[in-house]
């Protein structure tokens, strides 16, 4: 049964939204018309949409926004991001699964992703809310060859991939919040969290957990974030295919990421400033001991804040929340 089902699935895919003859299918499954006739009304009830016309036969116009392996998989022009890939429908925490699939060995590029995290979290162990096929909540094994204290820049690389696939899939125009928020006018739609798995010189690995509000309606966040997040499909007025916009992610972060390799953070630098909505502006940085106020100068070749405070006095702020 499942075999058939792929089969059909591989055919509709090779026919590319053309249409393909019931004849045809029957042929190719080697079963009846009648038993096309019912494989075709089983993708009708998993979601997709098909079209049947008389004499043409049938063809998929939209499949079901699903991001299970296969989804992701078809079409995916990465080399290395993506190529491994752990699904569940439903997790504690994508981080908490890439963690332990690093620890036991998974190579670079590896991604965890669900449709629903019941414990999904933010940074300094806040919640991260991943309602239930809406979003992408997904992380991303790398292992790097470089110190552990330039781990930072690739949650500055990351922001760049997601704001550049985002706007690719999407056309929106998405403000990054250093470091780790992309905001789409003014508010919240993504959280980016950098983890390390390391000894004193050496990265084992760093897990890069993204979330990403795609297609929720505004009573579907708790109220007390109502005010400050937002889905893209809320801004943009459309739903939005989930499968497609993580490719676009994980090939704009391979590029990237190659480029971070060969030549280091500056280039991704200068593109990660195209999209800042904090430099030049005056600013809080709440940090866990102090709040200091002052105008993001911009951030240094390692990816830290520079914030001048009223004193004139430079602070170097490593990790914070900004209050814009
Ligand atoms: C972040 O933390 O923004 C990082 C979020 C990372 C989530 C991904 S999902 C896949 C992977 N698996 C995980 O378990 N986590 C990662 P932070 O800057 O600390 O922001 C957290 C704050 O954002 C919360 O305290 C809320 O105010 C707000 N928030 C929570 N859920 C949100 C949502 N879905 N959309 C917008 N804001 C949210």
């Amino acid at each position: 049964q499942s075999e058939t089902r792929r089969k059909l699935l591989e055919l509709f895919s090779q026919a590319k939204g053309d249409f393909i003859s019931g004849q045809k299918i029957s042929e190719i499954l080697g079963c009846s018309r009648t038993a096309v006739w019912k494989h075709i009304e089983d993708l009708r009830k998993e979601g997709f949409e098909l079209e049947a016309v008389r004499r043409l036969g049938y063809r998929i116009t939209k499949a079901p926004d699903k991001i299970t392996a296969n989804e992701i998989q078809f079409g995916l022009q990465t080399e290395v991001l993506g190529r491994h890939i752990y699904y569940e429908e439903e997790v504690t925490s994508t981080q908490k699964i890439a963690h332990k699939l690093a620890y036991e060995g998974a190579p670079e590029g590896t991604l965890v992703v669900a449709e629903l995290q019941t414990t999904g979290r933010g940074r300094l162990d806040r919640t991260w809310f991943s309602p239930k096929g809406t979003g992408i909540w997904m992380s991303l094994i790398l292992r790097p060859a470089i110190p552990p204290q330039k781990a930072p820049q690739l949650t500055l690389l990351a922001a760049v991939a997601v704001a550049q696939g985002i706007q690719e899939v999407t056309g929106l125009f998405p403000d990054i919040k250093w470091p780790n928020d992309i905001l789409i006018n003014g508010k919240k739609a993504v959280g980016i969290l950098t983890e390390l798995q390391a000894e004193s010189e050496r990265i084992h690995s760093v897990i890069i957990g993204i979330g990403i509000n795609v297609n929720q309606e505004i009573e579907q966040f708790p109220e007390e974030i109502q005010r400050i997040a937002t889905s893209l499909s809320l801004e943009k007025g459309e739903k939005i295919n989930r499968a497609e916009l993580i490719k676009a992610i994980l090939l704009k972060f391979e590029t990237l990421y190659r480029q971070y390799l060969q030549h280091g953070f500056l280039p991704i630098k200068l593109l990660w400033e195209g999209y800042s909505v904090s430099i030049g502006k005056e600013i809080i940085a709440h940090t866990p001991n102090d709040s200091i106020k002052g105008k993001a100068l911009g951030i240094t070749d390692e990816g830290v804040l520079m914030l001048e405070a009223a004193d004139g006095v430079i602070h170097y702020i490593h990790s914070a929340d900004i209050e814009l």
